[in-house]
């Protein structure tokens, strides 16, 4: 341990489903053999420095609750610290990867220049840091709604001033990842949209957006970036409205602006509870346009329809978003980072380790769900039989036809539709008996 702050904390252990210790790893075990991989290589988890270092406790009706030794953040001393008490977390949670902003690692400067050499120095920090250690970094981002520059949007700022401060902000950040061997780096536009249509060009804001992500792509080859680009969607907070709402609306973008080849999607869970979706839904939908990326796990509160950023504690839910995730050939260059935080009266540094600790837990058993269900094959068995109509040659034949030659099939009476059971309650039983 570098840091007094979980000096007395030991690193993980697997111990068993039976173990009583609750910081121990009951379901996590990285060398268990999953569909013929390594429970660590599908799982591929991440811990965000933001939520688990850089967040002081807020809510939008009180202050700080935690009181950490790298507060206050605004030294590269105890950006330092902070650094310290991050590192020594991964080797006690053992998880092969982290994630960060620029804003979660090292102060503000006065001037761009000195935020950058900033960032730099904790880079070289992270670098030594990392050299004698088996953590990667799965990817970095830039903070561009936390400033008040940002208020108004970073690409897509009606001022062609903070456009620009985006493009050199992001352009360092893409350097830093690249130096770190990160595997992706993510764009999520917070302030990439409006508050109201009373002062906003949309279609040229769009624009923009479309614009600057063609300029991250093109800064991606010309450094030589073999990572991947996410974007990552999220409806509205902190913007009433974000351009990047859902999955299918990322796409739709992606497409527009002919990125689709280049860019894929980091998908949320609590980003889509917020857009009115599951998470196996967002998922879904990425996966079938072959731009299924990375994903942030977390949970959203049900009831209080905002962001609350909660670590995953629900196994039905993880199993099938693991369940679509496995089904399209699991994570490549992406992996599962807990986009989550402690509720603010978790103030020990214990809670941060149980929080990963039950988290890892259940998406471990969430993966396991997964898998039994893809090896059982009884959904694909079902959704194929649902399906099977379309096998026949004059089905097929259809989809090439038109509508006068269909038209004629019905009106001789060839065609009687009987309607089917979808048997969802069966599926939904069959789903149950493997979670
Ligand atoms: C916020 C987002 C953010 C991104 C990274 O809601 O989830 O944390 O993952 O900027
Ligand atoms: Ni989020
Ligand atoms: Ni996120």
């Amino acid at each position: 341990m570098t840091q007094p702050f979980f000096a007395d904390i030991a690193p993980v252990q697997y111990e068993g489903p039976d173990s009583a210790n609750p910081l121990a790893y009951r379901h996590y075990n990285p060398d268990e053999i999953v569909m013929g991989k390594r429970m660590e290589d599908h799982l591929r988890f991440a811990v965000a420095y933001w939520h688990s270092f850089a967040w002081e406790g807020q809510d939008p009706f009180g202050g700080q609750t935690f009181v950490r030794p790298w507060h206050p953040q605004d030294r590269m001393e105890t950006a330092r610290i902070k650094a310290d008490a991050a590192f020594d977390m991964f080797d006690i949670l053992g998880q092969p990867y982290f994630c960060w902003h620029d804003a979660d690692v090292r102060p503000e400067g006065d001037t761009f220049a000195e935020s950058l050499s900033n960032l730099t120095a904790i880079i070289d920090y992270f670098e030594e840091k990392m050299a004698s250690r088996k953590i990667k970094l799965l990817w970095g981002t830039a903070n561009m709604f936390s400033h008040r520059r940002w208020m108004a949007g970073a690409s897509t700022n009606p001022d062609p001033d903070v456009f620009a401060y985006a493009a050199a902000t992001v352009k360092t950040c893409m350097d830093a990842t690249h130096r770190l061997g990160g595997e992706n780096y993510v764009l999520w536009g917070g302030r990439e949209g409006y508050e109201t249509l009373l002062n906003t060009d949309l279609g040229q804001e769009l624009d923009h957006m479309g614009r600057f992500l063609n300029m991250v792509v093109e800064y991606k080859h010309k450094i030589g970036f073999k990572g991947t680009i996410l974007v990552e969607p999220k409806p509205q907070e902190p913007s009433k409205h974000q351009y990047d709402f859902d999955a299918a609306t990322c796409i739709g973008i992606l497409r527009k602006y002919g990125l689709e080849g280049e860019v894929k999607l980091n998908l949320e869970q609590g980003h889509a509870i917020l857009a009115g979706h599951s998470f196996e839904h967002e998922i879904a939908v990425a996966a079938a346009e072959g731009m299924l990326g990375s994903i942030d796990m977390n949970r959203n509160d049900y009831q209080s329809g905002w962001d609350t950023d909660q670590f995953p504690n629900n196994v039905p839910e993880v199993a099938l978003a693991y369940y679509h995730i496995l089904k399209s050939g699991g994570f490549t260059t992406g992996g599962t980072n807990f986009d989550a935080k402690l509720r603010r009266q978790s103030l020990d540094a214990a809670d941060l380790i149980a929080a990963h600790v039950g988290a890892m837990d259940i998406c471990a058993r969430g993966l396991k769900a997964a898998a039994a269900m893809i090896e059982d094959g009884g959904l694909e068995t079902a959704l194929k039989d649902r399906y099977a109509g379309w096998e026949t040659p004059a089905a097929r034949a259809m989809l090439d036809s038109d509508f006068d030659s269909i038209f004629d099939r019905v009106l001789s009476g060839d065609i009687a539709p009987e309607p089917r059971s979808g048997r969802q309650e069966i599926l939904e039983n069959y789903v149950n008996r493997f979670v």
